[in-house]
């Protein structure tokens, strides 16, 4: 029986001897590695911090402690040790185990996440409310360092640094965001790390605790504990002065694979109070078999085999939107010289690493700091550049105040790039692209497109080069391509604020379908053709500013627009159209079809989309039903 077998909470981790905690990493280690190679997932973060979540749960006591995991996707040890092992299989499924850390997950979620550095204020507020309420629980934040270099992990640290209440932080560095990590923080951290005191401060450390560990562990010892601990890092304290000088007490840096040495030391650093900080040292993707590659290994498929990390079964899909982007773009700026791309720590996942191999000094990964990256691009704009801010929809919801404030007030050429928009799978509902439709058109100066095919991908980048002032934005999925796209010089700029009818039918019915929709309502299309609807079918590219040609056509030959696109419903195109429809012709009604007015939860997408209605099916039923309920104008 493995030592994990035993493990049904934290509380059975108490009794466990120093050998038995170590093989229980190794169990949590192996059974990680065996579950993710059938579910996919984030296995490299989790595989770093097996050891670190192990002592966390020895020295704490979740959930009366309330462990804050920031981004949440390394919390799978933390999801093993709290009772969901047998869960595990159903992770990023329908219905089974969120890929993050959830509250409704798990008492010993103490705080939702998915996106980055909301870790620090969130355990600061928890004191605050724990202070409050006279409680006298511990609150420790565990942060990574390619998180501790965004904005808000400032404005926690700042917040918390500057008062006394009752926090712990553990800076969690591997040298990785999900590339190799960058900027000023980083290179501080790895000075750090490098430091020759560094090797010093753990022997010395080591000793302490092993004289403490050898039958004095008694509660009572804890002070004479602290004193020496305290004596010690003051007389090697230069690593961490950056943090003193914000207000936290820094502790380490530490081994993060050193299960004793962590135990020893959070115990230690929870007798203390006000602001403290433990930096622990830990490698990323720590133990997978086809070797500790800590990008390559970030997140696995479903399906793959643990020994190389390679998918089992090749998919014989298109290349995906962000490939063809990456290369669109990469082709496009040989071109024009006054292309920039930025990205704000997701350089493969939004296909700019292919521009950081063709154009390195014209990339710019600026850290998980999307604000940042919005306004940056802003600056390199007034310098005559074409800055192209390649960003997933749901992290630029992080950049909105800089998009209108530094970029549309100023009539700033700034191409907004929107990978992962619209429903996003697995990836579950804190990384659903779904409002930024509603964001952008609420923007002024704002063009906002949607391609349906790579080909006008590349298309409407060459329509953005094209315009001389004012932002643009371009959204598309997460997904397969429908189609294999050339090369980007045989692709013209789709003609600026048109439409493409695809199918004119004599049906009362138009359908308006913007994005990913437009296969799928040509789909519906022919489907009703068969049952004798014959529905006209138009590909809205543009969002804003809209077809009005077109769309004059459109309400002279139909009563019923029906609007389908793949993000919510509230404020979205369809709504923006009938306000539009309202003035030029109020008898023809606007039906807005998109995704509902609440939480889309992990399923496959395919799945997501049958459940909206946003499939084929969906949006001939929602014709049907038109018709069926005489919701037609007369
Ligand atoms: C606001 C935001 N931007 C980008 C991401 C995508 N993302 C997920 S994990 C990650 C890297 C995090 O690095 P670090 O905090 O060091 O944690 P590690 O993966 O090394 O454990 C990034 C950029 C995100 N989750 N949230």
């Amino acid at each position: 029986m493995t030592v994990l077998a035993r493990i049904n909470s934290p509380a059975d981790l108490k009794g466990l001897s120093s050998i038995e905690l170590k093989q229980l990493a190794d169990d949590v280690r192996e059974f990680l590695i065996e579950s993710c190679s059938n579910t996919g997932g984030h296995i490299g973060a989790g595989l770093g911090v097996v050891e670190l979540t192990i002592a966390l749960h020895y020295a704490f006591d979740a959930p009366r402690d309330q462990l804050v995991w920031d981004v949440g996707h390394q919390g799978y040890p933390h999801k093993v040790l709290t009772g969901r092992r047998d869960r595990m299989a159903t992770l990023r499924h329908e219905g089974g185990l969120s890929g993050f850390l959830k509250r409704s997950e798990s008492p010993y979620d103490a705080f939702g996440a998915g996106h980055a550095a909301t870790s620090i204020s969130a355990a600061l507020g928890i004191a605050a409310g724990r202070d409050l309420n006279h409680d006298d629980f511990k609150v420790v934040a565990i942060i990574g360092d390619g998180s501790m270099g965004s904005g808000l992990a400032y404005e926690g640290l700042n917040n918390a640094g500057a008062g006394d209440r009752d926090i712990i932080v553990v800076l969690n560095d591997n040298e990785m965001s999900i590339a190799p990590n960058v900027g000023a923080m980083h290179k501080y951290l790895t000075s750090v790390q490098r430091n020759p005191l560094y090797n010093r401060v753990r022997s010395s450390l080591g000793q302490i605790f092993e004289q403490h560990d050898k039958g004095k562990g008694a509660v009572h010892d804890i002070g004479a504990l602290i004193k020496r601990w305290e004596e010690s890092v003051k007389a090697f304290l230069t690593p961490g002065v950056l943090f003193e000088e914000l207000g936290f007490r820094y502790f380490g840096p530490i081994d993060g694979h050193d299960i004793d040495q962590m135990i020893g030391t959070f115990k230690a650093v929870r007798e203390f109070k006000g602001p403290r900080l433990v930096h622990v040292i830990t490698q990323k993707g720590k133990g997978f078999p086809a070797g500790e590659h800590g990008e390559k290994w970030h997140a696995l498929p479903p399906g793959h085999d643990p020994a190389t990390g390679k998918q089992l079964t090749a998919s014989r899909a298109n290349p995906n939107w962000t490939t063809v982007f990456g290369r669109g773009l990469t082709e496009l700026m040989e071109e024009d010289a006054r292309l920039v791309v930025i990205t704000a720590a997701m350089s493969s996942g939004t296909g700019a690493n292919l521009v950081q191999k063709a154009h390195p000094s014209r990339f710019f990964d600026v850290g998980i700091a999307e604000g940042h990256a919005v306004t940056f691009a802003a600056g390199m704009a007034t310098q005559g550049l074409r800055p192209v801010a390649a960003i997933y929809s749901t992290f630029l919801q992080r950049g909105f105040d800089n998009i209108v404030h530094d970029v549309a007030l100023q009539h700033l050429p700034v191409i907004f790039c929107l990978d992962r928009a619209g429903l996003v799978g697995e990836d579950g509902e804190t990384h659903a692209g779904l409002y930024d439709i509603a964001y952008m058109l609420a923007v002024p100066h704002m063009t906002v497109t949607a391609p349906s095919s790579g080909a006008e991908l590349v298309g409407l980048l060459r329509s953005a080069m094209a315009r001389g002032a004012d932002p643009f934005s371009i959204r598309y999925p997460r997904d397969a391509c429908p189609d294999v796209v050339g090369p980007a010089r045989e692709i013209a700029a789709v003609p600026y604020g048109t439409w493409e009818v695809l199918r004119r039918g004599n049906d009362e019915v138009a359908i308006l379908a913007v994005g990913t929709m437009v296969a799928q309502a040509a789909k519906a299309a022919e489907t009703l053709a068969v049952e004798g609807l014959d529905v006209t079918v138009v590909n809205c590219r543009f969002l804003k500013p809209i077809d009005q040609e077109t769309l004059a056509a459109l309400l002279h030959d139909h009563k019923t627009l029906l609007v389908v696109e793949e993000g919510t419903v509230v404020n979205g195109f369809g709504a923006y159209l009938a306000s539009l429809v309202e003035q030029m012709e109020p008898q023809v009604r606007v039906i807005a079809h998109g995704v509902p007015d609440r939480v889309v939860y992990a399923a496959s997408r395919a799945r997501q989309l049958s459940l909206c209605g946003l499939d084929a099916e969906g949006i001939a039923a929602k014709v049907r039903a038109l018709h069926d309920a005489g919701a037609l104008a007369g």
